[in-house]
């Protein structure tokens, strides 16, 4: 029982210099962690080898030598037999007297995947049925000085769950599950899993479903309090100043009078807030309210600094600081504004009172083996947003709530996220256990994640909504038994629309939640005036690229374009040449969308560029056709601003390698779509485009002042004759797009063929800065690109080589590469107008002989 102490008991200090008339040296709670002594076997074998924990079994039978990679070639395959295994794990563990000592003593788990019992000294202490919980079991009495014996038991989640689909009379839609992959038919035993669903296959993920202690196991001991929680709530925050609720969760031993509770600066010792309270034995909540004035507001990308406070929360009884917590925030105001307008109902972000524009990605998780992703994993991944000028990442419900220094850099970088709940694609049999278990997991991960300024919103799911009401699901059910239908769909409205928003409210109150994405109006399929959209007419649905332009959103948080990892890439996974083509076996089982996806990829390659002469060419056009692909679906998105406010792109990441939507491949490596992506997600954009033969020119603007800047529109011929040039002064209009140029396009290029020209647009602002964007009047295939000479001058620097690059005749997306992954092209993939110099540094180890051989420039012309 939570008891509400009310301001009324509490003294409040605003602004308080703390004088420390308490001593800083408190017997505050002790936390260690149990990550050394591990191993583990198969239960039902006797064969114990090393484990390592955090981790899963897949990498421990790997490091063991007793399964291959199954990131290589075709061994995936060879690995299905793990999950219809049950997995033991096991360690010794001491206390220090220090810790045994204490009159409080518990294990915390913070993530155990999935089924599983654990038993201490013999003694079964826990049953975890969800991977996305912490677990936290008291173990005083239980635990002993010396010799523990922990034992974690892990049941094959396969067998766990086919009872439970057999029993069914009908069967749960799901999203790309590959049961028939793991060797178990049409069963189809995802959604019973609090598990996340990625592991079970996708349509650009391998089906690996993994078990294991996946996040650290603590041992944590206190006496007479413990300070479990602080919530740094942000009750309205703007430049004059945040009104901000601290509620301090608090765990008692005893009732307790006159606990002290200090909330300071912990930089500058100054202190916000101090008042005493009275605890009583049991779960406590103390809250105080205090404001800080004029506070440095926290910014997305681009907008501003993304400044962080540190609070430090400190307990203190008799005068010694027995517990504290540090919880690093963010100071913002973040609304999401749904409402009705003279369209249909508006979906923005809202930021400091600003609408923003959100550029950005859908995330997914780095790896199938989840806790092998590093910090520098991590940190690239999110370094590689902000670096591509992003606000917003989507964390896309089918993987998982990530760790918190994922949310961590999101807070330090200035990205937005868009927090799905974990749940894709499927319907899921909420109720019962089932739904209190999910209870447990939003409160434990709004909680863990409430204090972080980067969380936008919560999102109930991935396309389960839109499954029902817009993929004919409804109609299926109905048809099978309209008693099925009702029961699923009860399912899904108690979840999503009653259990999680009032999670949300009550644990993270204010904080936007949105039923689903793509999600409009209630009881119908989305559309492109309501809410947001996933638009997948292009790709799935076989249109042609240039529709992008023609297709509106309110918020697009889905559309994207398939490629196959670069040459270099594909090398690691499939290094025999007899694997080197799109339909080698090797190649089809690291396309987990299947020959379809692949047969798309061919048709809009043959339709818009020309045939690649080889393997090794058609990865490298698969890459610039994506790239021009959701390039014009980027620009054509904030082109319509402010109509539609938002652009995330499918996908910035892949979990393994893989052909996929992805924008960088497993190894992060940039494909081409990243590069562009950086462009088209610059603070200004100047885009154009033709439309009934007249040729516009956009300036789309992020920026929150006006300003002007000078437009140059040149159109040369492909070897470099300038045959028009068109200057203008131009405004650049805050925080909105504007068309600022309109022309015939015929009369534009004076009668050159199509065929054969470039256009130019350019833009300098005020201060200098340049933006370009080149243009063409035809599809790729129609433009009579020149065999081009590029020469180059390489030049040592620091960490590697500057290129200077320059061509006799319009080069297109130029593409440097050396052999193997470990360098990284500050640039690629673009033009070189002739007679321009071009420079690129590139973060290489290679000697300068070694750089100068090995370095390979293509552009398009010589991949056909
Ligand atoms: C989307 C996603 C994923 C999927 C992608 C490509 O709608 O939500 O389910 O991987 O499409 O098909």
């Amino acid at each position: 029982m939570k008891i509400q102490i009310k301001k009324n008991y509490i003294q409040l200090i605003i602004f308080f210099l703390a004088t420390l008339s308490y001593t800083a040296v408190g017997e505050t709670s002790l936390k260690t962690e149990l990550n050394s002594g591990w191993r583990f076997k198969q239960w039902r074998l006797n064969n114990w080898y090393p484990a390592a924990v955090p981790g899963v079994v897949h990498t421990d039978l790997i490091a063991n030598g007793i399964i291959e990679d199954p990131f290589f070639r075709l061994n995936e395959r060879s690995v299905q037999w793990v999950d219809k295994e049950d997995w033991m794990y096991e360690t010794s563990f001491d206390l220090n007297n220090e810790m045994f000592d204490k009159k409080n003593i518990r294990l915390h788990f913070m993530g155990l995947d999935t089924y599983v019992s654990v038993y201490l000294n013999g003694e079964k202490i826990l049953e975890g049925n969800n991977m996305f919980c912490e677990w936290k079991v008291d173990i005083k009495g239980k635990v002993k000085q010396k010799d523990n014996k922990l034992e974690v038991l892990f049941r094959s989640p396969i067998k766990e769950d086919i009872p439970k689909w057999d029993a069914l009379p009908y069967h749960y839609p799901t999203g790309p599950d590959q049961s028939q992959q793991g060797g178990i038919f049409e069963k189809t035993v995802s959604p019973f899993a609090r598990k996340a669903g990625y592991h079970y296959g996708w349509d650009w993920g391998p089906r690996l479903v993994t078990s294991g202690i996946w996040r650290p196991v603590y041992v944590e001991a206190w006496n007479d309090v413990k300070l479990e929680d602080v919530f740094i709530q942000q009750k309205e925050v703007n430049k004059r100043k945040a009104s901000i609720t601290v509620n301090v969760d608090v765990l008692a031993d005893k009732d307790i009078s006159n606990a002290q509770i200090v909330v300071k600066d912990k930089k500058s010792g100054i202190s916000y807030a101090t008042f005493t309270t009275d605890l009583k034995k049991g779960a406590n909540v103390a809250t105080t309210d205090f404001v800080i004035n004029n506070p440095k507001l926290w910014w997305t990308n681009g907008l501003g600094e993304a400044h962080l406070y540190e609070f430090q929360t400190d307990i203190i009884l008799d005068s010694q600081v027995v517990d504290s917590n540090t919880s690093k925030t963010g100071l913002r105001s973040v609304k999401v504004i749904n409402k009705p307008d003279q369209y249909g109902s508006t979906l923005y972000i809202e930021l400091n009172g600003v609408p923003v524009f959100m550029k950005g990605a859908n995330y997914i998780p780095c790896d199938n083996f989840l806790p092998r992703v590093t910090k520098e994993i991590y940190e690239k991944t999110v370094l590689d947003a902000v670096n591509t000028n992003m606000n917003m990442l989507r964390v896309w419900g089918g993987g998982t709530y990530e760790n918190d220094i994922f949310y961590d850099l999101c807070d330090q970088y200035g990205i937005l996220v868009w927090q799905d709940f974990m749940f894709a694609c499927s319907m899921y049999p909420s109720e019962g256990e089932y739904l209190e278990s999910v209870r447990q997991e939003a409160i434990d991960n709004i909680k863990r994640l409430r204090n972080h300024p980067s969380i936008a919103l919560w999102c109930g799911n991935n396309e389960a909504y839109d499954g029902w009401f817009g993929w004919g699901r409804k109609e299926d059910y109905t048809r099978q038994n309209p008693e099925y239908a009702r029961v699923m769909w009860k399912q899904y409205t108690d979840l999503f629309h009653k259990l999680l928003p009032d999670m949300v409210e009550q644990y993270a109150p204010g904080v936007f939640y949105w039923p689903s994405s793509p999600y409009g109006l209630p009881g119908q399929g989305c559309d492109d005036k309501h809410g947001d959209r996933h638009y997948w007419d292009v790709w799935h649905g076989r249109k042609p690229i240039t529709q992008y332009n023609n297709e509106r959103s309110r918020f697009f948080s889905e559309y994207g374009f398939q490629s196959f990892p670069e040459f270099e890439s594909v090398k690691i996974y499939a290094p025999e040449s007899k694997d080197w083509a799109i339909t080698s076996e090797v190649m089809m089982e690291h396309q987990r969308a299947g020959s379809y996806a692949n047969n798309l990829i061919e048709e809009y390659l043959l339709n818009e560029y020309r045939k690649p002469k080889d393997f090794e060419s058609f990865l490298y056009m698969n890459q610039v056709l994506q790239g021009d692909a959701v390039k014009i679906a980027m620009e054509a998105h904030r082109r319509d601003m402010p109509y539609c406010m938002g652009t995330l792109f499918w996908q910035h990441n892949d979990c393994w390698p893989v052909a996929s939507w992805s924008s960088r491949d497993y190894y992060g490596r940039w494909k081409a779509q990243h590069y562009f992506a950086r462009e088209a997600y610059k603070d200004i954009l100047v885009s154009p485009i033709e439309k009934d033969n007249r040729l516009s020119v956009y300036i789309v603007s992020d920026r929150l002042t006006a300003s002007q800047g000078d437009l140059t529109v040149t159109v040369l011929t492909l070897d470099g004759k300038v045959i028009n040039k068109i200057q203008k002064k131009v405004s650049i209009a805050a925080n909105t797009s504007k068309n600022v140029l309109s022309m015939d396009a015929e009369h534009l290029i004076k009668g050159n063929s199509k065929s054969e020209v470039v256009i130019q647009t350019r833009l300098v602002d005020k201060a200098g800065k340049i933006y370009t964007n080149n243009y063409f009047l035809l599809q790729q295939k129609a433009i009579n690109y020149p065999l081009v000479t590029i020469s180059k001058q390489i030049k040592p620097i620091d960490g590697g080589y500057e290129i200077e690059l320059t061509a006799d005749k319009f080069a297109r997306a130029v593409f440097m590469s050396l052999n193997g992954i470990d360098n990284f092209f500050e640039n690629n993939y673009f033009d070189i107008l002739p007679g321009e110099t071009v420079s690129v540094k590139v973060k290489s180890k290679l000697s300068g002989s070694d750089f100068g051989k090995q370095l390979k420039i293509v552009s398009l012309s010589d991949a056909y």
